[in-house]
């Protein structure tokens, strides 16, 4: 059983694990925490993470980084349009209006939609997971975190995408949630029941995007009061500053438009970034230099951190702005936040620290790993979920971002609308709604402001509620209409229930009939047939009452989000069966390049003297020219080739090693025998 929890960061994703004592951020293939969000086709396979990111030059037209906020979202929608010029390959604009990554993959032009993309990244995390901790042989449930704006196109979306990795989503979690969890839940210091709660202020300064919220804390419990985003402020858009900067630069000092250049714009934009990094800890001015960055060209600059603090204004005034956004939201003073924690990669900038001085007249608190505190809230959230863990309790108060309103048409009784949920209010929560019809109908949700949603999707679905039939007398009948957002923050109707009155003869004087409908005597939810009139009996009148009875009714949902999770479960199948055979290969391969190397070195050492001078003569040219054909033919094989050439080796070679092994054993039994004596 697996407790998992993923953050996947619009550059990095980080992998933590729930053990016995505590949680575990864990290392990739490369020993590192962070992973990059990236994902590279090839002719002979597909690549994740580290691999792909290192190689984006070279692969530039089929490399896709930057694409968590074109997960959900539809090609014309200005978010994803901000975010798709950071993409290196070619993303095009499919059938309604749906966005595909166009690429090269296996020497053939593919289209793969940024669902898939997320998910090859899950496919990749789960594989390090599985690769490198011995004690999970296969990552089925897990967490996964998303900002606490993403809508419900956008959650729905991400799920789509974890069960196309073959996971097991127990939750889709807030990032802003997560980091309030982490806090929390170690913290033997929280206010005790009753008393004012704490008051932390999260502020989580990411990449692509900058979240702060407000966690109400007291022992065992914590609930969100607030949160306000905005997706202009992050690492992304300093780098973009800056490279614009060295652009402008460039221009005049060496007459070259690093723009014209895709693959030198990508690769100033990462000098950029390294040069930000740097001003964060200098106050001298960081040089950078790029040699044959354009037409040959070497280029360099520099730039200083007073210098980037101008530049940048715009967006730490935005980050100002969300701050202050936030308080107004929440009605709180600044003074009335107790602490301030900073996370996320970008809230190293000394800037940042100083916006928190400055609008909360205190220091910003670094007391939780700035890359890892939204990974470890999201594996606590897995462990509290799963039945492998005890954790002890914690009760977690989660809020929606926005309203959602419900409205029905004038087909079969009155048209009405309502406001379901608030903006604020709690979820997972379920309500129940009243309408009287007289037949079918529909039910539509949407946002309640849809200015505030960050998305062009503004409804979230309709639900057509079928079997509805008048009264005998034609009037129209209750329904109970349950509506509720799920502990992933995805809304649904997920019931509707029709009430039919019924007479029914009382057989016994003394029975007592129920009329709520949740203790309907025979239990039964179908639809009995109307009770017949009672036929009247040979010497007195049956005595009659009436029942209501509960009955279910159909429902057809229709969700404007076109994610299809069995064809991208089929594909993403097949591509990891040409990776696995890849990579099968490449261990085969691999295999007889070692053992060449191997035997070579032992034939001068200790094998010298098991083998005579012709067999090694022989043994040693075979090792040169199958290391010449590695090179030549044998680059690229067939893994029962590459397994043939190393049994034809092994036969030569292992005899020699076998007389040697035994030689030792022999000395050792000596050696062994020499002691007990
Ligand atoms: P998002 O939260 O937007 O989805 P993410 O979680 O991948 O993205 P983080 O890992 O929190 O983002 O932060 C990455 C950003 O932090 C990058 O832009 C990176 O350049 C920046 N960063 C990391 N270290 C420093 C530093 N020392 N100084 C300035 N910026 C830094
Ligand atoms: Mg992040
Ligand atoms: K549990």
């Amino acid at each position: 059983m697996s407790v998992v929890g993923f953050d996947i960061g619009n550059l990095n994703s980080y992998i933590a694990i729930a053990k016995q004592g505590g949680i575990e951020v864990i290392t990739n293939d490369y020993s590192l925490h962070a992973t990059p969000s990236c994902v590279a086709f090839g002719s002979k396979t597909r690549s994740m993470g580290v691999a792909a990111r290192q190689a984006v030059n070279s692969n530039f037209k089929s490399t896709i980084i930057n694409f968590k906020h074109l997960i959900g979202r539809k090609f014309s929608d200005p978010i994803a349009q901000r975010f798709i010029p950071y993409v290196p390959c070619e993303v095009v604009q499919l059938p309604d209006d749906e966005i595909g990554c166009k690429v090269s993959y296996l020497d053939k032009s593919e289209v793969f939609t940024p669902e898939q993309v997320f998910a090859a990244l899950l496919t990749k995390l789960r594989t390090i997971i599985e690769a490198g901790v011995p004690e999970i042989k296969k990552v089925s449930d897990c967490v996964v975190s998303v900002p606490y704006y993403f809508t419900d196109a956008q959650r729905r979306a991400i799920i789509c995408a974890i069960e196309t990795a073959k996971l097991n989503p127990l939750r889709v979690m807030n990032e802003t949630t997560a980091i309030a969890l982490a806090y929390g839940i170690y913290k033997q210091d929280l206010p005790e029941e009753g008393a004012e709660a704490r008051r932390v202020l999260f502020l989580d300064v990411g990449h692509s995007c900058t979240q702060a919220s407000i966690a109400a804390f007291n022992k065992g419990k914590l609930a969100m009061l607030g949160a306000s985003y905005d997706l202009g402020v992050g690492g992304l858009w300093l780098d973009d500053i800056i490279r614009e900067h060295f652009r402008q630069d460039f221009q005049k000092r060496f007459s070259i438009d690093a723009k014209e250049a895709p693959r030198s714009w990508l690769r100033l934009l990462d000098e950029s970034e390294k040069v930000k990094k740097q001003m964060s800890a200098n106050q001298t001015p960081i040089p950078l230099n790029i040699e044959c960055f354009m037409h040959d060209k070497d280029v360099s600059g520099k730039m200083q951190r007073a210098e980037f603090e101008e530049l940048a204004k715009p967006v730490f005034d935005k980050l100002r702005a969300l701050l202050q956004e936030l308080l107004a939201k929440t009605k709180l003073d600044a003074s009335k936040i107790d602490e301030v924690e900073i996370v996320g990669g970008s809230s190293r900038i000394p800037m940042v620290k100083q916006i928190v001085r400055e609008l909360f007249g205190k220091d910003p608190k670094t007391t939780m790993n700035q890359d890892e505190a939204v990974v470890r809230g999201a594996a606590m959230q897995c462990a509290i979920l799963s039945p492998a863990f005890r954790v002890r309790d914690f009760a977690l108060k989660d809020q929606q971002p926005y309203g959602i309103r419900l409205n029905w048409g004038a087909d079969s009784g009155e048209s009405g609308e309502s406001e379901v949920f608030a903006a604020g209010d709690e979820f997972p929560f379920s309500k129940m709604l009243t309408l009287y019809r007289t037949g079918p109908f529909a039910l539509a949700a949407g946002y309640s402001t849809p200015e505030a949603v960050p998305h062009t999707g503004k409804a979230i679905g309709s639900w057509q509620v079928n079997g509805v039939q008048p009264e005998a007398d034609g009037s129209a009948r209750k329904v109970k209409v349950k509506v509720r957002v799920n502990p992933n923050g995805a809304f649904s109707v997920c019931s509707a229930t029709m009430y039919e009155v019924q007479t029914v003869e009382i057989k016994e004087e003394k029975m007592e009939v129920d009329p709520a409908p949740a203790a309907a005597a025979d239990g039964a939810a179908p639809a009995p047939a109307p009770a017949e009139p009672a036929a009247p009996a040979a010497d007195e009148k049956p005595k009659t009452t009436t029942k209501t009875v509960a009955i279910e009714l159909p429902i057809v949902e229709s969700l404007p989000v076109h994610v299809d999770t069995p064809r991208f479960t089929k594909a993403e199948e097949d591509m990891q069966r040409v990776d696995l055979l890849e990579k099968k290969k490449a261990d085969a391969k691999n295999a007889v390049e070692e053992y060449v190397y191997e035997m070579r070195d032992k034939l001068c050492d200790q094998l010298a003297e098991y083998i005579t001078e012709a067999d090694a003569d022989n043994l040693r040219s075979q090792l040169q020219s199958t290391e010449d054909w590695l090179y030549d033919e044998g680059e690229d094989c067939e893994t029962a080739i590459y397994e043939q050439r190393l049994s034809t080796l092994r036969a030569l070679g292992d005899p020699v090693c076998e007389r040697h092994k035994e030689a030792g054993q022999r000395t050792g039994a000596f050696d062994r025998f020499d002691t007990t004596l």
